[in-house]
C-alpha cells in the first residue's frame, strides 16, 4: 500500500488508519462477527459465523488482488493502477447521497467507517472472463440507503467515482479510454440486496488505492465492472441510471451485467473463466462460470419475470 501524507485538516476527517492496521481490534468492531477474543483464531471464528456471505474457494493471494485490476483512470493495464496511484488521496473524503430521498446529504469516510464492518468473502468474475476470491470488508448498502429515506417514487441507484485529472493520469492523458467519471447504476432492489456492499477494505486493511479507495461498490453476481470505485456521489432517480461501459459499448456490456455463462460476449465465451493466481492462463485455473456467479440461490428471483438473453 503506497503511504500517503494525511493533509492539515481536522482530525474527524482523516481516515482511521491504525484503526485497520491491528486486524484483531478491526475483527472487534466487526459487530456480531466475533464469538472470542482469541487474535489468532479470528479467521476461523469468520468462518464459523459468517458461511453464508464466505466462498468456500482458495482466496486469491492479496499480491494478485492488488497488483492485477482494472481501474482506467490510472491507466488501462492491469497493472497500471498499483503503478500510478500512489499520488492518489483517499482522505479526506465525503459521499454525497441525493436524489429521490428524504434526507438528502453528505457522509464523511469517518462516518461510514463507524457502521458495523463485516468481512465477505465474495468471487469476483470480471466480464474479461477472469476471476477471484476475494476478503472484502464492508457494510451493506442498504444501511446506507436507509439513513437517507427513499421516496416511494425512487427506482434506481446512480454512482459516480471521482474526477481528479491531477492525481489520475488515465483522466489527464492524451489518450481518454473512457468518458469521465465512470458511472454505474443499479435498480432499487439490486441496490437493497444483503449482498450488495459497499466495500472499505479488504484482506482485513483499508482499500488500496488500486481497488477503489475509500469506498466502492461490491455486486458479487454481477460482472466486475459493475463494482464502481472510489465513489464521491451516489443518487436515487427514476430512470435507469446512465452506466459508463454500457452507453461506451451497448452491444457488448448490458445495463444487468449478471455473470451469465449461458450468454457470451460478443467477441468471447462466457462460459469459463481464469482464476487467478492459481496457475497459467489455458491450465487448471480454468474453470466453469457460474449462473450469477454462484450467488443464484440468492438473487435468482430478482429476475425472474426477465428474459437474461435480453436483459443481459
Ligand atoms: N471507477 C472505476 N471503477 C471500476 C473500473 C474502472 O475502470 N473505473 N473498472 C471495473 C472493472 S472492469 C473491474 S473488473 C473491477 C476491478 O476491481 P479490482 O481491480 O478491485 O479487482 O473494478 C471496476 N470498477
Ligand atoms: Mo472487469
Amino acid at each position: 500500500m503506497p503511504a500517503y501524507r494525511p493533509p492539515r485538516i481536522a482530525a474527524s476527517e482523516i481516515t482511521p488508519e491504525p484503526f485497520f492496521l491491528d486486524r484483531r481490534r478491526f475483527l472487534a468492531a466487526a459487530g456480531g462477527l466475533v464469538l472470542g477474543g482469541a487474535g489468532v483464531a479470528d479467521a476461523a471464528e469468520l468462518k464459523a459465523s459468517g458461511s453464508r456471505y464466505k466462498v468456500e474457494e482458495t482466496l486469491t493471494p492479496e499480491k494478485d488482488v492488488t497488483t492485477y485490476n482494472n481501474f482506467y483512470e490510472f491507466g488501462t493495464g492491469k497493472g497500471d493502477p498499483a503503478a500510478n496511484s500512489g499520488g492518489f488521496k483517499p482522505a479526506p473524503w465525503r459521499v454525497k447521497v441525493d436524489g429521490l430521498v428524504g434526507k438528502p446529504r453528505e457522509f464523511g469516510l469517518e462516518e461510514l467507517l463507524a457502521l458495523p464492518l463485516e468481512e465477505r468473502t465474495y468471487r469476483m468474475r470480471c466480464v474479461e472472463a477472469w476471476s477471484m476470491v476475494i476478503p472484502w470488508v464492508g457494510f451493506p448498502l442498504a444501511s446506507l440507503l436507509d439513513k437517507v429515506e427513499p421516496l416511494g417514487s425512487a427506482k434506481y441507484v446512480a454512482f459516480e467515482t471521482v474526477v481528479r485529472p491531477e492525481e489520475m493520469p488515465g483522466q489527464s492523458g492524451y489518450f481518454q479510454p473512457l468518458p469521465w467519471p465512470y458511472r454505474e447504476g443499479l435498480r432499487l432492489d439490486e441496490a437493497r440486496h444483503p449482498l450488495t456492499i459497499l466495500s472499505v477494505g479488504l484482506y482485513g486493511k483499508t482499500l488500496p488505492n488500486q481497488n477503489g479507495a475509500p469506498i466502492r461498490l461490491v455486486v458479487p453476481w454481477k460482472y466486475g465492472f459493475k463494482g464502481i470505485k472510489s465513489i464521491v456521489r451516489i443518487s436515487l432517480t427514476d430512470t435507469p441510471p446512465p452506466c459508463t461501459w454500457n452507453l461506451a459499448a451497448p452491444d457488448e456490456y448490458g445495463f444487468y451485467a449478471n455473470v451469465n455463462p449461458a450468454v457470451d460476449h460478443p467477441r468471447w465465451s462466457q462460459a469459463t473463466e481464469n482464476r487467478i493466481g492459481e496457475g497459467g492462463f489455458f491450465g487448471s485455473n480454468r474453470r466453469d462460470t457460474l449462473a450469477f456467479n454462484g450467488y443464484a440461490d440468492d438473487v435468482a428471483g430478482l429476475y425472474s419475470d426477465m428474459d437474461l438473453r435480453v436483459n443481459f
